[in-house]
């Protein structure tokens, strides 16, 4: 009843074949209090790899928001007690919800709904019935899309790791977590010893060799939960969700020592070893973000006057 038979010709199965792999390692949201269709949208998506989690109503979407994150939203309009009208409000005034595509899909064709909803911050606008594969075609787009656009904003082109402005963003989303779930939580905030000699004797391309080293030896030691990102020139901040201030500095030196004994670039063939200095903070709930990193940043240089090649708390 929601979906309108339809098969792929060969030439667009191709198509559809060699589309690049979009759907692992992204996750929607389904909301539709229509159970059957619920159930019908998180089979066909699962099946194309997608990681999929439904709500039945708009508190229990809210409730699935705020705990989890999400590539994607589907949304249904006619839903009770309240309509899917009421999450727009709670999607779009939340500046760690607002970028999520949202798509809805809705019982309602009038072009009233079509309008109000594009204005109210939609991405798409599907009628029931729908044809899964076009449904599909369009999240597949909307996610294509939105990823070119993170990749763009969000990373630093040279080391691929996050960026600043991600940075920023995503502590916001940490520390709405913590709030909710209070767990301990560390800032290390990491910069190279002498890098700028290593500049002026070996050149700027070695430079970035390091760095880009550096990144890849960091990003190597982490766990799915933490998060890097490149905070400015010769600078790394990392954020460790449940993990102590002790616990960061341990992990942290053993990072430290691979970097020491370990070649993170090559210059000449030649393995090349580098030292950074390391400050780490514990995040409590008095402080500020700004705090939390100006605590860290003051850590990592006390360790610098202390003859760098070492961590502080
Ligand atoms: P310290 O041990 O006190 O941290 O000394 P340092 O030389 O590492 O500190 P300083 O802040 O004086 O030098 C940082 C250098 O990082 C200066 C800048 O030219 C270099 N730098 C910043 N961004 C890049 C980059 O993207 N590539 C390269 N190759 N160098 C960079
Ligand atoms: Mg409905
Ligand atoms: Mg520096
Ligand atoms: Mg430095």
């Amino acid at each position: 009843i929601y979906e309108q038979e339809y098969d792929l010709d060969e030439q667009q199965e191709q198509i559809v074949k060699h589309a690049p792999a979009i759907a692992l390692g992204s996750r929607l949201l389904v909301i539709d209090d229509d159970e059957v269709l619920r159930s019908y949208l998180v089979r066909r998506f699962k099946i194309e790899g997608y990681e999929v989690d439904e709500a039945n109503d708009v508190p229990n979407a809210q409730k699935l928001l705020r705990e989890y994150t999400y590539d994607l939203i589907l949304l249904d309009l006619m839903m009770h007690p309240q309509s899917g009208y009421e999450l727009f409000e709670f999607v779009k005034e939340d500046p760690t919800l607002k970028w999520v595509p949202l798509v809805v899909l809705s019982g309602r064709s009038h072009i009233h709904d079509k309008v109000r909803c594009f204005y109210l911050g939609a991405d798409d606008f599907i009628t029931k019935p729908f044809q899964y594969e076009e449904l599909s075609a369009r999240i597949y787009s909307l996610l294509k899309r939105t990823k070119d656009f993170e990749q763009m904003a969000f990373r630093d082109p040279l080391t691929g790791v996050y960026n600043r402005r991600f940075f920023d963003h995503q502590i916001q989303v940490e520390l709405q977590r913590v709030a909710r779930y209070p767990a301990s939580m560390s800032l290390v905030f990491i910069d190279i010893d002498r890098f700028k000699s290593i500049n002026d004797t070996y050149g700027h391309h070695i430079g970035d060799l390091v760095l880009q080293g550096l990144a890849h030896l960091l990003q190597n030691h982490l766990r799915t939960t933490d998060m890097l990102a490149r905070f400015g020139g010769e600078e790394f901040v990392i954020v460790l969700p449940g993990t102590s201030g002790p616990e960061a500095v341990r992990w942290i030196e053993s990072v430290l020592e691979h970097a020491r004994v370990g070649p993170v670039a090559q210059n000449e063939g030649q393995p090349f070893h580098i030292t950074f200095s390391a400050g780490v903070c514990e995040w409590s709930k008095e402080m500020t973000v700004e705090e939390w990193i100006k605590y860290s940043d003051d850590a990592m240089y006390a360790a610098k006057q202390k003859g760098r090649n070492g961590v502080l708390l």
